[in-house]
């Protein structure tokens, strides 16, 4: 039997949940139920759409509900976990949509994941349930998700998106279609309705550490989290949001992406990609108003219109930008090239949100990344003492608040490290603020390399370097600038005595083989006598990202 969530979770104390609730953040009422709502209000309205595929709030809510008493009837309780790892499509939304009904927790896995990951995220999460794809870029999830079940001690559910679906598997576009009974459905997900302090989602952490952690979202504090996202974006009942990142990231899921966007009554367009010819044409057809990308995508997608033509994109008016930093210079183009706002978001899957808001003086806007979207988002800067930094001065962010919970999910030892014993979370990004009230990410002192917008932890890239190949003596996985990712993941090695040098085609292809996501693997290696050490003898990561960036600007890596 898998143990219920609450004894993993961290409640945040009864003051500051009474506070939230005063104050209206925390409306008390489970997600699945509001979105019923919105949909009860708007039944006609397009709510979905993803290629051929349109489906009205009223079809949406009614297929959520019937694949949710589906989940029931094949033997999954409120509470069960399910790893979620599909791609951008309308199954993803109806899942999802159905579990926040059933009280049934998603944990929100990456297509990119492979079997490493996904192992892991069962294991600790005591899944009961996955949801993959067939088949996806030439990869058989199918076949892993059912490898998985081996280790799993009780049943095993899975559940394949595609046509091409082994006799074990459960066939999810079918168990998507439209009930018998809708009102039955209804008076039966009535009577496992959550509660609104339970968890509602999984998040994953960028991690710093060897593994993922998963962050438990709750009810109260996600519909917070995407309702007040919706308000600073001006996302509304007229609405097209765009999804074309990873829909599983909060960024995508619930800044206020598909959820702030389904809570008000807004249309929702699936894409699998940010690939700019097919976004352009999508934006075009479907009218879209609002999506949001990483700095890397904007950079093509600014590309494109340069050359093709900014028409097609006319309807955009808001193009959100997170997940990494956003270069001024990028940033100064959006207007003039796009004709659209440019929103800056600096957010975490563990809480915090920052925004630049819509009429922020175009200054302001391309050259932070905003402020606290609550009025009662707390923020720190602080020296290496927990000593608060004087004003302007770059500090590290630590952060608490309505929407930022209080520790990872089983992870009582890391915990003690990620927040302070008063419950705030060390965020890892050095920030200062300025004079207006806004944040600039500077920098970070968190050991992790930001691809793209994916985090990669560079523990455990070390970790499972050195488990994986033989003949090292030292390794570190740092930094590496790129001009279009931002970062790339670059190992420094150090040779056993005796040993050859490995190369970067045998540790990539090792790594690989042992079911590692492609995101993480190192791109680049350099060859070292010994690695530069700090004061206290750990490997100086500053000295080595200082020294790749240098060997890049040089020509000599
Ligand atoms: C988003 O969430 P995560 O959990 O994948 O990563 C969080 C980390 C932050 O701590 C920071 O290091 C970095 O990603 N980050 C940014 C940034 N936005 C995120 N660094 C500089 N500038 C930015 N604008 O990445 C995320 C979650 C929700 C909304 C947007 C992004």
């Amino acid at each position: 039997m898998a143990a219920p969530i609450s004894e993993g979770t961290v409640p945040w104390p009864k003051a500051d949940a009474a506070r939230y609730t005063a104050a209206g953040y925390w409306s008390g009422r489970p997600l699945g139920d509001q979105l019923r709502e919105t949909a009860a209000r708007t039944p006609d309205t397009t709510a979905l759409v993803d290629g051929d595929r349109r489906l009205t709030y009223a079809e949406l809510a009614d297929r959520a509900d019937a694949l949710a008493v589906r989940l029931l009837d094949l033997g999954l309780t409120p509470g069960d976990r399910i790893v979620v790892q599909l791609p951008n499509s309308w199954e993803f939304t109806v899942l999802t949509w159905a579990c926040l009904r059933a009280g049934i927790v998603p944990v929100m896995a990456l297509p990119a994941h492979r079997r490493l990951e996904l192992a892991y995220l069962v294991a600790h999460s005591e899944a009961a349930a996955i949801a993959v794809p067939d088949r996806l870029r030439g990869f058989d999830h199918q076949a892993l998700a059912h490898e998985l079940g081996k280790e799993v001690p009780g049943p095993w559910h899975v559940l394949v998106a595609g046509t091409d679906i082994a006799p074990a598997g459960l066939d999810l576009r079918a168990l998507c279609a439209s009930g018998e009974d809708p009102a039955a459905d209804r008076v039966r997900l009535d009577a496992v309705t959550p509660g609104s302090r339970e968890v509602a989602v999984f998040l994953l952490s960028g991690g710093t550490t060897g593994l993922p952690k998963l962050i438990a979202r709750t009810h109260d504090d996600y519909a917070y989290n995407a309702r007040a996202s919706a308000e600073v974006s001006a996302v509304d009942a007229d609405t097209v949001y765009l999804v074309s990142l990873p829909a599983g990231h909060n960024f995508p899921l619930a800044c206020p992406g598909i959820l702030g966007t389904l809570l008000v009554g807004g249309r929702v367009v699936m894409l699998p990609s940010p690939e700019p010819a097919r976004v352009f044409a999508t934006v075009a057809a479907e009218g879209v108003t609002h999506t949001a990308v990483v700095p890397a995508v904007a950079g093509r997608w600014l590309e494109h219109a340069e050359q093709h033509g900014a028409e097609p994109m006319s309807s955009l008016r808001v193009l959100q930008v997170g997940g990494s930093r956003l270069a001024d210079e990028l940033a100064r183009r959006v207007r003039p090239v796009l004709g659209t706002t440019l929103q800056q978001v600096f957010g975490m899957a563990e809480g915090l949100l920052n925004y630049t808001r819509l009429d922020d003086p175009e200054d302001i806007i391309c050259t932070t990344q905003g402020r606290p979207m609550s009025p009662d988002d707390e923020v720190r800067l602080v020296d290496e003492l927990d000593q608060d930094v004087p004003d302007g001065e770059p500090g590290s962010l630590l952060t608490r608040g309505p929407y930022t919970p209080r520790g990872y999910y089983r992870a009582p030892e890391h915990n003690r490290r990620a927040f302070t014993d008063d419950g705030w979370y060390r965020s890892g990004d050095i920030c200062r603020l300025t004079p207006e009230g806004n944040l600039v990410v500077e920098g970070r002192d968190k050991d992790m390399i930001n691809r793209c917008g994916e985090k990669v932890s560079a523990e455990e890239v070390e970790n499972l370097v050195y488990e994986l190949t033989d003949g090292i003596s030292q390794v570190a996985a740092v930094a590496m600038p790129d001009p279009a990712l931002g970062e790339r993941v670059c190992l420094y090695i150090v040779a056993a005595p005796g040993h050859p040098a490995p190369a970067l085609d045998a540790i990539r292809a090792t790594m690989e083989k042992a079911g590692v996501a492609r995101f993480k693997l190192p791109e680049h290696l350099v060859y070292v006598q010994e690695l530069a050490a700090t004061k206290v003898g750990k490997i100086d990561k500053k000295a080595l990202r200082d020294d790749i960036a240098e060997r890049m600007r040089s020509g000599t890596s």
